[in-house]
């Protein structure tokens, strides 16, 4: 065996695989490690990154403080070579999935704070000190840019490595209280061990914070799956080092005790202000309070569609069913190329071309595969007693099959092997690895997501695919839409799937996501959540009355963090202190100024 099985468990390390998946994972691994020609490190080009205006020997002098207070263990220099990884042995020095050169977004250091205490002496240091700190609670945002600052030397306050207890469950209110190294794998196996019929809601893959994703307003696919709106109560340690607590965590309770309600209602009085800790650099979220789902009985089913030209039909068909709440959760329409992708083949086995995947290799493909001739597939989930469910899907059926060729299956339809029990799994609150395998699409795979909010209508649909096919044949990239429909909108996921060892492939997905960033905009579509590298554009995009918007974010930003230490750039927000001084990124030649100045 390679080296796969060193994968580390749960049981070992708080990013761990859960045991139930240790064979998947290793397996998982094997094939994508298959395919890789990089190889697992490069030496360094240059020494430790710097902070900006910062010296070789203040940086040392800081280091030193911090180590006094922290201990040997509890600070580590990132001069090592960088390693991209795998998901489960993902990296906190870098971006693994890097989308510019490896060693251009780097910390300078890793701090591993124990407790809130030391998270408030970590950000009073850094006041000290002038030295910015990008905080991370597992560094598994992949996509989105993983643990990488955006201020090249910055100090990465890696939270959740000795922060990882789930701190409450209660069963009776079906609330639960965590830290930022709770993944929802472990979330997910401390509650099996309570024996309470709760469930999580999961994103697609498990390895990720479940305190980390919420505040990036992250989405899952039970009825619980809106992340940030299913939060209940957080412990924020704001920029100058004084500590708080949202909701009704604001109130004493009794003795000293938290309040009773804290994780069961999320205001306190006043202003609600737990958004303005989420996509910011306004605060450190050290705990946070989430609803959990009474377990329920549960039917997911696939419908196939058999054109291209069926998706704003299908889009028409999905909004009243989720405005009614008949689809009570988030589903999922795939393109049927997705079908290839997640049987973990490579590319290679269909199709050898450079050029873009031609749509009859799609369809020659599918032919083989249980789904069939087909262009769009959705992915559901009903829940509900028996009855209930049968309901639910005879007006699914008749609203869904009105599109001519379409046709419907359960799980138990399908061989043991396809996608759909992973869906089932994910639906049903079990966090899973399967995503991965169309990450074998490429050799040294890496993804970067375009995501849009779309209006759930045909036209707005209709135009926002139209225009990512576009800009994605222009640029030479497969298009692999997920669009995870939330209602009155869907979350047009774009994932772009690249080579990380190719310059070019890397140099044209940047391309890619600034036209698509732009040409969005313009027909009013602004995306939910990016990269770090296109952060600055996007934010520039919510432009409504001369940026007023960013007006009022840079007020608060200033307000709370006069010295601009905390996650500087985030989300489009910048400290005063860097205003002005080309530090945005809004174009491959701004990237070249930003690179000069450093
Ligand atoms: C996915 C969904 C997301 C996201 C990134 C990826 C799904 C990929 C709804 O949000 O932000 C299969």
């Amino acid at each position: 065996m390679s080296s796969s099985s060193r994968i580390p468990t749960l049981t070992t390390t708080h990013s761990g695989v859960p045991a139930r998946l240790k064979n998947e994972a290793d397996a998982a691994k094997e094939r994508l490690y298959s395919l890789k020609t990089l190889p697992d490190s490069v030496p360094r080009k240059s020494n430790v990154k710097l902070p900006p205006n910062t010296s070789q020997e203040t940086l040392d002098a800081a280091i030193t403080a911090l180590t006094k207070f922290l201990g040997k263990d509890g600070v580590e220099i990132n001069n090592k070579p960088l390693v991209d990884g795998w998901y489960m042995e993902h990296p906190n020095t870098h971006d693994a999935y890097h989308v510019i050169d490896q060693e251009e977004m780097v910390c300078s250091a890793i701090t591993y704070p124990s407790s809130t205490s030391e998270v408030q002496a970590i950000v009073k240091w850094a006041n000290e000190y002038t030295i910015p700190i990008w905080p991370i609670s597992m560094g598994r945002n992949i996509g989105y840019g993983g643990a990488a600052p955006r201020v090249p030397g910055s100090v990465v306050v890696d939270l959740g490595r000795n922060m990882n207890k789930v701190l409450k469950i209660d069963g009776g209110n079906a609330t639960c209280m965590v830290e930022p190294g709770v993944s929802y794998f472990k979330l997910y196996e401390e509650i099996q061990k309570t024996g309470l019929p709760l469930w999580i809601d999961t994103p697609d893959l498990g390895g990720g914070s479940v305190l980390g994703n919420a505040i990036d307003r992250g989405v899952g696919y039970t009825p619980y799956g809106d992340h940030f709106a299913n939060r209940c109560g957080m412990e924020v340690v704001l920029p100058d080092g004084s500590l708080l607590r949202t909701g009704m965590g604001a109130l004493p309770g009794k003795n000293g005790e938290d309040n009773p309600t804290w994780e069961s209602f999320q205001h306190a009085y006043g202003p609600s202000i737990d958004g303005i800790f989420s996509q910011s650099n306004f605060g450190i979220v050290t705990k946070m309070g989430f609803w959990l789902m009474p377990a329920s009985g549960h039917q997911s089913y696939m419908i196939t569609f058999p054109r291209e030209d069926d998706f704003p039909q299908i889009v028409e068909i999905i909004r009243p069913l989720a405005l009614k709440r008949v689809l009570g959760n988030i589903p999922q329409l795939r393109h049927a190329i997705q079908e290839l992708a997640v049987t973990g083949q490579p590319r290679t086995t269909w199709y050898n071309g450079p050029d873009r995947f031609p749509r009859e290799v799609v369809r020659e493909g599918v032919k083989k595969l249980p789904v069939g001739d087909v262009s769009w597939v959705f992915y559901g989930t009903q829940y509900g007693d028996e009855a209930s469910i049968f309901s639910q899907l005879e007006i699914i059926k008749s609203a869904f099959l009105s599109i001519p060729g379409s046709k419907f299956y359960l799980p138990s339809e399908l061989p043991s092997d396809h996608y759909i029990h992973s869906r089932v799994s994910v639906c049903s609150g079990v966090p899973v690895l399967k995503e991965l395998d169309w990450l074998n699409w490429k050799p040294n795979a890496a993804h970067l997501f375009f995501s849009p909010i779309v209006p759930t209508s045909s036209s707005h649909a209709k135009i926002i695919h139209t225009l990512i096919d576009r800009l994605h044949e222009k640029w030479g990239f497969d298009t692999f839409p997920t669009i995870c429909v939330a209602g009155r909108e869907m979350h047009y996921i774009a994932n772009i799937v690249y080579n990380r060892a190719n310059e070019d492939e890397k140099r044209r997905a940047r391309g890619l996501m600034r036209e698509m960033i732009s040409e969005a905009a313009k027909e009013g579509f602004g995306e939910y959540r990016t990269h770090l590298l296109f952060a600055d554009q996007v934010a520039k995009t919510y432009g409504w009355n001369g940026g007023a918007l960013r007006r009022f974010n840079e007020t608060i930003k200033d307000a709370l963090d006069p010295k601009g230490i905390l996650a500087p750039g985030r989300n489009g927000i910048w400290p005063k202190s860097y205003r002005g001084k080309r530090w945005e990124l809004v174009g491959e030649e701004a990237k070249k100024s930003v690179k000069a100045r450093l």
